[in-house]
């Protein structure tokens, strides 16, 4: 008997241990303690012994059920303290780990320059018109006294689509289309011969030409400009061009010069050079736009008359005056999209 009760306490503690979950264990633990198990056996065999026997053997019996009880216990602790082991590495956490950046975004570099262009032109009376990145024929070219024969209609300058359609070179086809469309508004006083309330407007956005290096894209930005009334000469382009530079670049110290050159779409025409007298930049003459008087015929297919109607128009690119402000020596930066260059300008 005594090998035999012995060996109960080491079956349940080798029981136990096999048990690997809580659940497991309370079933192993019925056979040992449950109303089956082999402490009820040994106390059933209890009643054929006499009686100072029965109390030997009772209380034999009853120590090997406690030594149960606490194997019992010292497993379900140790299943315990393992599963909490288990859920702490599970939810470890790194409290050296940098916290998380709630990442705001923000406009892009280019974007940014052309709320300041609109800015700008706004305080001066300027309207601001968006329209289509496909254009015809007639408004990107014919309308604006450009040849049939002119190199910027050729393939290898502009990107045609198919149905005759086109991707616009510049924004000036928007800028006809808000002239037709002021102009029809005005028609009834025009007819009458009454005054006209003057055009001024400017056309930002997204241009194409089939060019790709440091200094081109094939998309790219434009900001173009119109004044047309009666009395709108070459005087007011340079006040208000020059009014422009000063407060887009922040400075007082700086010259502008009107180059003469030629545009199908003006006549007479100028490139506007502006030279900053201190920074980074200066002593250097910049191209940063060309110019010019609207030329009569585009005039006339904005619906006018040239003998009555006069004024001035201008083109630069954004992305350039935006490499200027800030610095930056390479067109594609803008157009890569990497944040690590974006993300500056925030
Ligand atoms: C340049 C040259 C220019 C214009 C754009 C224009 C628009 C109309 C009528 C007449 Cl609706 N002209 N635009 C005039 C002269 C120059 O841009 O180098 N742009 C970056």
């Amino acid at each position: 008997m005594n090998a035999l009760t012995d060996d109960v306490v080491l079956n349940a503690q080798a029981a136990f241990e096999a048990a690997k979950t809580p659940a497991d264990l309370e079933n192993v633990k019925a056979q040992f303690l449950g109303k089956t198990g082999r402490i009820t056996e040994l106390m059933k065999g209890l009643s054929q012994l006499s009686v100072d026997d029965k109390k030997a053997q009772g209380a034999k019996i009853n120590a090997l059920k406690t030594a149960i009880e606490q194997a019992l216990q010292a497993r379900r602790d140790a299943l315990q303290s393992e599963a909490l082991e288990r859920q702490l590495q599970a939810e470890s956490l790194d409290v050296t780990l940098p916290g998380r950046v709630r990442h705001t975004g923000g406009l892009h570099p280019v974007s940014l320059t052309l709320e300041r262009i609109e800015q700008i032109f706004n305080s001066m009376g300027f309207s601001v018109a968006q329209g289509p990145e496909i254009e015809t024929d007639w408004f990107n070219f014919t309308a604006l006294n450009t040849p049939q024969n002119h190199p910027a209609r050729s393939m290898h300058d502009t990107f045609y689509v198919e149905g005759g359609h086109l991707l616009r070179t510049h924004t000036s086809p928007m800028q006809i289309r808000h002239a037709v469309q002021h102009v029809k508004a005005h028609r009834a006083a025009l007819d009458r011969g009454e005054l006209m309330p003057e055009i001024r407007v400017i056309a930002p956005g997204r241009t194409y030409r089939v060019d790709s290096d440091a200094t081109h894209s094939p998309m790219f930005h434009q900001c173009e400009g119109l004044w047309v009334g009666e009395r709108v000469s070459f005087k007011d382009l340079k006040v208000v061009f020059t009014s422009f530079c000063k407060i887009f670049f922040e400075s007082e110290d700086l010259t502008l010069r009107f180059r003469p050159s030629f545009f199908p779409f003006t006549e007479p025409s100028a490139e506007i050079d502006i030279q900053f007298a201190t920074g980074p930049l200066a002593g250097r003459w910049l191209e940063v736009a060309g110019s010019g008087q609207v030329h009569p015929n585009v005039i006339r297919n904005m619906g006018l008359e040239p003998e009555r109607y006069m004024g001035f128009a201008f083109g630069m690119g954004p992305d350039r005056l935006t490499m200027l402000r800030y610095g930056v020596n390479d067109l594609r930066l803008f157009f890569d999209g990497d944040l690590r260059f974006l993300s500056q300008f925030q």
